[in-house]
């Protein structure tokens, strides 16, 4: 007879890192890690697909920092692939594809263009993508007829281009010389091939952590489901150039999940991470069904009910130990999904045998993610809810909420049948996301420096724990003192 209890389950709050010898400088620590078999960031932190923390802002904000968003899908297809492609435009080196207007719009449909993507400017060009001119806000600023046609405007040709391939010294050598933004590259046809502009050269100096592709363009991941249109969704995801899909939902070990990331990964060479799962069985079966990727945890998450709804779950560190076990052999990377409180739980959780950690209430109250600021009581909070809250899976993207199939409601017609594994409630407003990733990487770079691993690598090989009881956890945090000024990276909850 199969043992019927499993192991004893832990998670963060029951282990702690024990010290270990270091003989490195704090200036020494790479935390660079791999999202999945092809993506890397150079910071270990996702974040969630979640309607309330990651859409196109937060997800530029986050591979800025070098970390990756994932953007969620309780929207339509095309929302959601606009906002990929919003990302891939947002900074690089280059612009391949770069927006364009045409000489008979109006200057009105040039400003919803320049707000739409947060742009100050745009090429113009005609139906065979020539070069025609260019229209950027000094055109536009004194003009009080919005009705009038871009052609009127525009700064037209000869301008200052540059051919296809310069180097980005010499295009900036061009910019400078001429005192110009915006600088189009055009091929032999005079046809616009590129846009290179000093913003992009000004954050590339101000973001040098930038998790980027080949290209040098910001990485992004989007989450697609398993019903309905799932697979169309998947792929004009891919059109729209995202760098990894994830195939997101509550039970990654139903048949169903192995079997979509195996259809696109057949069809298409992105990288497919599949999830969730709690188990090393659970791993196994994504790994043989061969995903760049493997996302871990049931029931950790703060706004999840799961555990006590369906009585369904593993302590996360458990979990992640568990399903590293079967992914580490086959070299797949494991994303620790949820629970995770404080900057020191992300070390814990690599050491456990993740390679990152995705984040959800940490996120939630930063000024990027979805939602507007609330006041309450004179404290400022943003609100924050489970996929599986009532909420959620009640918001229409279009004509259905793509938030249900994740927890296996999509055949649910009332709304009043749901059953939701989700809360609804608000977190603390936290400000900008790069303060919030700053204390939680200089929290990481501690656990580092403690554990005396220069890598990721390094510390989930090294690192080991230690349990803890409830008098330990009492011990570990602040404790005969009443603290009067808030730290920017720890607070009671
Ligand atoms: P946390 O960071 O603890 O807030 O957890 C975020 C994670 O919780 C998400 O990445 C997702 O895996 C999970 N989640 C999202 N919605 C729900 C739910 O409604 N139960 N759970």
């Amino acid at each position: 007879v199969p043992e019927k209890f499993a192991a004893l389950g832990l998670t963060f709050d029951d282990v702690l890192l024990l010290p270990g010898p270091a003989d490195m400088a704090p200036g020494d620590i790479d935390t660079s890690s791999r999202l999945s078999r092809n993506v890397r960031v150079n910071v270990p932190l996702i974040s969630a697909a979640m309607d309330k923390v990651t859409e196109a802002r937060m997800a530029i904000a986050m591979a800025r920092q070098g970390g990756a968003g994932v953007l969620h899908r309780n929207l339509s297809i095309e929302d959601q692939a606009a906002q990929v492609d919003r990302v891939k435009r947002s900074e690089s080196g280059m612009v391949t594809d770069p927006i364009t207007i045409r000489p008979d719009a109006t200057l009105r449909d040039a400003d919803e263009l320049c707000a739409r993507f947060r742009i100050s400017g745009v090429p113009v060009t005609d139906a065979a993508g020539r070069l025609l001119g260019i229209v950027t806000n000094r055109d536009m600023a004194f003009e009080p007829d919005r009705g009038r046609q871009v052609r009127e405007v525009m700064t037209p040709m000869p301008l200052v281009t540059g051919r296809v391939g310069i180097s980005g010294d010499d295009a900036m050598e061009l910019l400078r010389r001429h005192k110009i933004e915006k600088l189009p590259l055009v091929d032999g046809e005079g046809r616009l091939s590129g846009l290179i502009t000093v913003k992009d050269f000004v954050k590339a100096e101000k973001y040098p952590r930038a998790a980027k592709d080949a290209e040098g363009r910001l990485i992004v991941g989007a989450a697609v489901g398993v019903a309905g249109d799932a697979y169309d969704r998947a792929e004009a995801l891919i059109e729209a150039g995202v760098d990894f899909l994830v195939v997101d939902t509550a039970h990654g070990h139903s048949r169903l999940v192995p079997d979509m990331a195996a259809k696109i990964k057949s069809n298409h060479t992105v990288d497919v991470v599949a999830g969730n799962v709690a188990t090393r069985d659970g791993a196994r079966a994504l790994v043989d069904a061969g995903v760049d990727g493997i996302k871990v945890g049931v029931g950790p998450g703060s706004i999840c009910t799961t555990r006590v709804v369906a009585g369904i779950g593993v302590p996360q560190v458990t979990a992640i130990h568990e399903a590293s076990l079967a992914a580490r052999d086959a070299g797949i990377p494991v994303i620790g999904d949820g629970g995770l409180q404080y900057s020191g739980d992300i070390a814990k959780a690599l050491v456990a045998g993740a390679d990152t950690v995705m984040l959800g209430s940490l996120l939630a109250g930063c000024e990027e993610s979805p939602g507007e600021l609330l006041f309450i009581n004179g404290k400022q909070f943003k609100s924050y809810r489970g996929m599986g809250s009532l909420a959620a899976m009640q918001s229409r993207g279009e004509q259905r909420s793509y938030s249900k199939d994740r927890y296996f409601q999509e055949e649910v017609g009332e709304d009043d049948k749901l059953i939701p594994e989700g809360v609804e409630g608000q977190v603390p407003y936290r400000g900008p996301l790069a303060s919030v990733v700053h204390q939680l990487i200089g929290g990481l770079h501690q656990s580092m420096y403690y554990l005396g691993g220069r890598t990721v690598p390094e510390i989930k090989e090294r690192g080991r724990f230690v349990r803890i009881t409830a008098a330990g956890l009492k011990e570990s945090h602040p404790h005969d003192i009443q603290m009067t000024t808030e730290a920017p990276n720890y607070s009671r909850r």
